[in-house]
């Protein structure tokens, strides 16, 4: 697998902003600063495709990213989703407000959405607003993937099990990353390609 190109398609703060899908999309989703973008960026090894900062509620709106890639001699398209961080609560009431509606909004009712990857800090475990995202997307019938992130920042020694302990809280197979090294990079392709199904038309989904 290859990534071969990659650019930004769409930014948008309503629903009603986002061009309609063309190929096939996978979200990015978490609480604020968790390394959503960091880790778009890292899967599409560009440093500063997706902006990214240290101070948390960085991205405001929903972004839309395309990747072109390259599966066994086959090319494809697929659209990368950096959505806000949730659990911020610094912002302001009104944009905490229009935040839930617009994650779980676009996480509902797009028609190309094949799945949601999941990502939480591996020093700080699940909190509750990720069990409730995990319980929101079971709701709506998307897969959710999930995914450690910061690993770089526990001693090799302490991955193992923090990730054992994770993956009990979560009920789910969960893929250790580090965006600052590429660890993991194989294994969270390999999710996402198999749960996106990019040779699958985006009209096959909407029924
Ligand atoms: N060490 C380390 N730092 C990371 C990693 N991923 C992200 N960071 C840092 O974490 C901070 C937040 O990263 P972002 O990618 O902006 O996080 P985000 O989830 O998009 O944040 P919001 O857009 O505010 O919700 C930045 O300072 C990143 O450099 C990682 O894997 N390892
Ligand atoms: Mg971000």
């Amino acid at each position: 697998m290859d990534v071969l190109d990659a650019e930004f398609v769409a930014g948008a703060t309503a629903l009603g902003q986002l061009p309609a899908p063309t190929f096939a999309e996978v979200a990015f989703a978490g609480r604020s600063n968790v390394g959503k973008s960091s880790l778009i960026n890292s899967l599409v090894r560009r440093k500063k495709l997706v902006r990214t900062s240290g101070a948390p509620g960085c991205t405001r709106a929903i972004n839309i990213f395309r990747v072109r890639l390259r599966t066994n001699d086959d090319e494809a398209h697929l659209d990368l989703v950096d959505l806000p961080g949730y659990g911020y609560a610094q912002r302001s009431k009104a944009e905490r407000k229009s935040w839930g509606p617009l994650i779980e909004g676009f996480l509902s009712e797009r028609p190309g959405l094949r799945g949601a990857v999941v990502i939480v800090d591996i020093r700080r475990g699940t909190q509750d607003d990720d069990l409730q995202l995990l319980e929101f997307l079971q709701s709506v019938g998307v897969t959710p993937i999930l995914v450690a992130t910061k690993i770089d920042k526990l001693p090799t020694s302490k991955r193992k099990p923090a990730i054992a302990k994770f993956q009990r809280e979560v009920k789910h197979r969960v893929i250790p990353y580090s965006s600052v090294t590429g660890d993991g990079w194989d294994a969270l392709w390999e999710r996402v390609l198999s749960v996106s199904s990019i040779d699958r038309p985006i009209e096959a989904a909407q029924d």
